[in-house]
């Protein structure tokens, strides 16, 4: 190992083996990463500053970066923007709340500083992503200065001529931001020489500085990260899927969700569960499952996600739409009353559809536990249903009292159905699915786990009890 990448490994304070990486969280120690997720965040934040016509200045370790290599600093934590006076009320009062409802927090910063700016971070915590908002006047001598002395410019003496009239510059590849005016004046005289010599902060705090060419620290850091990639993908690849796995102590975050359904309980039991099962296609019907989506997506390139939408979500949430193939909804008020701020915030669009049920059934002698299936599976969208043919019941060994049609009627009669068809061979599962379009089958429990070879999600209800058709069958014979 190289000095840089040792000296880098010391500022975690820990064993590195410890450590691991997820897109939402980034490190779990210490030290920043610049990440896809803060990206995307990025790009979304600075495009509705743009929309809404705020006037603003990116600077510090932004700039930073874009002198060194035209990309963010590895390990950025932040992005930090000055804006002036006449722009103090509308960021109070018009653009603050915006944020708010499209899942940002706002924070004042704590007293002495709380007229000096916001903190924006995005809900997901601080190392997801942060943008300090500096209020700055210039002074009679042309010198601007940040309110309460907040932040650098208190000291550094940044003329208005270096900052004003800002310049459009892309930086990241695809990420086009109003920068200083002279940009290489600012750094050096606020930073120095920033080329032989970087600063890493710990924990948003000070910093330790390694005296090298930027593109070394830069590699060793990269090194470093993969190191750490791999550690997280160490756990998953070699390690069983455990049912009822309770905790891994992951950045603390961990134990912040607690999951019934299938006993997955975070991050590294998520990617275990998906690595040791292969699966292809992740359904997720709970909104708390939306929060390990960068991730997932993050190691398992290929995979689909499914978003099976059933309620009103967590503004917070639609971010995570960006990580989502599909969304089927099971009532389209749920969409068109967030339509608005899922075109801001997605800019990986995911399709949107309505939820369309499938379900099969012979249906004799139709009872109560027939008419409570179908009345559930309705609740989840549009319901197409198979009814059994007369010869079908005949090669399953089974002869219907009643017949195809008075048993389609029964169906039709419980007003559930949206369609009705024949269920004509029972290996077509899949050609009906696929027919009808659906992305939900829906059987009783008694199936449980029998149609998962079909290429949508399964769900398997609990059936009425006390009540069959073979039992109906049995009683009459009785009366007879
Ligand atoms: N069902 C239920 N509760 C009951 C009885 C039935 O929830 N007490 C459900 C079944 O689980 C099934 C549906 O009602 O989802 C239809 O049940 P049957 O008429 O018994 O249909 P079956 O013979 O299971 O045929 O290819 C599949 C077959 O066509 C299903």
């Amino acid at each position: 190992m190289d000095k840089i990448e040792s000296t880098i490994i010391d500022l975690f304070n820990d064993n590195i083996n410890n450590i691991f990486y997820s897109e939402v969280y980034g490190f779990s120690k210490n030290i920043s990463v610049y990440r896809n997720f803060t990206h995307l965040y990025a790009k979304i934040f600075f495009k509705l500053l743009d929309d809404l016509k705020l006037d603003y200045y990116v600077f510090a370790g932004t700039s930073i970066g874009y002198v060194r290599n035209k990309k963010n600093i590895p390990w950025v934590d932040d992005y930090d923007i000055i804006i002036f006076e006449e722009e103090f009320d509308k960021f109070k009062n018009y653009i603050v709340p915006k944020l708010s409802n499209l899942g940002f927090d706002c924070i004042i910063p704590v007293i002495p500083y709380e007229k000096a700016g916001y903190h924006i971070a995005s809900q997901f915590g601080q190392k997801c992503f942060q943008c300090d908002v500096f209020f700055t006047r210039i002074n009679k001598n042309g010198i601007i200065r940040n309110n309460q002395n907040w932040g650098l410019y208190d000291i550094k003496n940044i003329h208005i001529d270096l900052v004003k009239p800002k310049k459009y510059l892309i930086i990241d590849d695809d990420l086009n931001l109003p920068f200083f005016n002279d940009i290489n004046q600012d750094i050096k005289k606020e930073y120095g020489d920033v080329f032989n010599s970087c600063y890493i902060h710990i924990n948003h705090a000070k910093g330790n500085e390694i005296k090298h060419h930027f593109t070394e620290v830069y590699e060793g850091f990269n090194k470093v990260k993969q190191c750490i990639i791999n550690n997280g993908k160490k756990l998953f690849d070699n390690h069983k899927y455990i049912n009822n796995e309770t905790h891994y102590d992951y950045n603390n975050f961990i134990n912040q969700f607690e999951f019934k359904e299938n006993e997955v309980l975070n991050h590294i039991s998520i990617l275990k569960y998906i690595k040791n099962k292969q699966i292809k296609t992740w359904n997720i019907m709970d909104e708390k499952f939306l929060i390990f989506c960068p991730d997932i997506k993050y190691y398992f390139k290929d995979i689909i996600i499914n978003f099976y939408m059933l309620g009103n979500i967590d503004k917070k949430n639609l971010i995570l739409f960006n990580y989502v193939d599909n969304i089927y909804y099971s009532n389209k008020e749920y969409i068109d009353c967030i339509q608005n701020e899922i075109n801001i915030l997605t800019l990986n669009k995911p399709k949107i559809d309505c939820i369309k049920v499938i379900t099969f059934g012979t249906y004799d002698l139709f009872h109560i536990g027939h008419t409570n299936i179908l009345k559930r599976a309705k609740e989840y969208g549009k319901l197409f249903v198979g009814v059994s043919t007369d010869e079908l019941n005949l090669k399953k060994g089974k002869k219907s009292i009643n017949n195809l049609e008075q048993r389609k009627n029964d169906v039709y009669k419980s007003k559930y159905a949206d369609y009705i068809f024949n269920e004509e061979s029972l290996e077509l599962k899949n050609e009906y699915v696929k027919k009808y379009n659906c992305n939900l089958l829906i059987m009783g429990d008694d199936w449980k786990d029998g149609f998962n070879f079909c290429d949508c999600a399964c769900l398997y209800l609990e059936r009425t009890p006390g009540i069959s058709t073979t039992m109906l069958k049995k009683n009459l014979e009785q009366i007879k």
